[in-house]
């Protein structure tokens, strides 16, 4: 990122951010197998599911690259005993932090099916909430529109009347207040998530972190709006090109640079758990999630993340 200098009348001096950016890390297929580290922890979620280890996922194919794509998903073949540990699948996070910074996500596919619960997201795991949560895109059981979501310590509110595409669910930040859900904009089109992004061939999520806001954009693969330099992959991005974004967080009623630190990327994709567990009948899934999980492998054959590429830009 660039500082400039701008000497106005009167002596006031202002630093202004430029929205130029330059690119600082760019996964492409097996890139991402170098980029990233699978997490074997347990769900912090209580999800379904058992996180592998990525040699298993490899042999597995639960993680699959070729030149320009990398998958990762769910197993989708093996019934489960109720005392298996959970349902294979993959949870990967960036070796590299980041603070000021754009993150690109161009992604052709995402899980899709009851007790599905996809995230692509930041946090720094060693300091939550203290260092921020950022989800850039987060949904449960298909339901669509789904959101961008900030979590953070007391302190951090979004105000009313703020620029962006999409509908706030919610303006408290602190992880303390209301079950965590967090402070919340919900996408205006359908086609941002689940089986309606994946019948369009996905799209681009982008997010923007300053000291001043954080923005999120989603364009649907189509989208005749959709900014050149973020979509061809170009060396350098301006995000004031862009337009307005789908969710707007600004720095009014939240001190950004002290509820945001250092993060990483994290993609990960549990079953059942806390939240797709808990809404799953209401959601019209069958049954006992759980249940379901152990029994229907084959209802994860679409539970798989399909991405094009993922780049960031400082
Ligand atoms: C692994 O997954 C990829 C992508 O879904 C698929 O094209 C390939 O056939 C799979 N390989 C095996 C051995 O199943
Ligand atoms: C990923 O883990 C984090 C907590 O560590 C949680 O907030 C998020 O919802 C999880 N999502 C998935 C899909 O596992
Ligand atoms: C359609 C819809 O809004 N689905 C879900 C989006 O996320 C919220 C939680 O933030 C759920 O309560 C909705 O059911």
């Amino acid at each position: 990122m660039q500082l400039v200098h701008i000497i106005l009348p009167v002596h006031l001096v202002a630093s202004v951010y430029a929205a130029t950016y330059s690119l600082s890390d760019n996964w492409v297929g097996s890139g991402f197998l170098n980029g990233f580290t699978f997490e074997t922890i347990a769900d912090p979620t209580d999800g379904r599911v058992t996180y592998v280890d990525q040699a298993t996922a490899v042999s597995k194919n639960l993680t699959y690259t070729s030149s320009d794509t990398f998958i990762m998903r769910a197993d989708d073949t093996t019934v489960l005993a109720s005392s298996d540990p959970g349902r294979d699948s993959v949870r990967i996070k960036s070796d590299n932090t980041y603070t000021t910074h754009v993150a690109v996500f161009d992604i052709r596919h995402m899980p899709q099916g009851c007790a599905t619960w996809p995230a692509v997201w930041e946090t720094l795991e060693s300091d939550w909430p203290n260092a921020g949560e950022v989800d850039i895109v987060e949904g449960v059981n298909d339901q669509t529109p789904n959101q961008s979501t900030l979590h953070t310590s007391a302190g951090c509110t979004m105000p009313d009347g703020i620029a962006q595409t999409g509908t706030v669910s919610s303006q408290d930040c602190n992880v303390a207040d209301n079950g965590n859900s967090g402070c919340g904009v919900k996408a205006p089109s359908t086609n941002s998530y689940g089986p309606d992004f994946n019948s369009n061939g996905g799209g681009w999520y982008a997010m923007e972190r300053t000291t001043s806001f954080i923005k999120v954009w989603f364009w649907a693969r189509n989208d005749g709006s959709v900014p050149s330099d973020m979509s061809s992959g170009a060396t350098t991005v301006d995000t004031d090109n862009w337009g307005e974004p789908t969710a707007y967080f600004p720095n009014t009623d939240c001190d950004l640079a002290s509820h945001f630190g250092e993060n990483n990327i994290i993609i990960n994709l549990t079953l059942c758990g806390d939240w797709a567990g808990a809404v799953f009948n209401a959601d019209g899934c069958p049954g006992d999630c759980t249940t379901y999980v152990n029994e229907n492998p084959s209802a994860f054959s679409q539970a798989y993340f399909d991405f094009a590429a993922a780049r960031v830009y400082e």
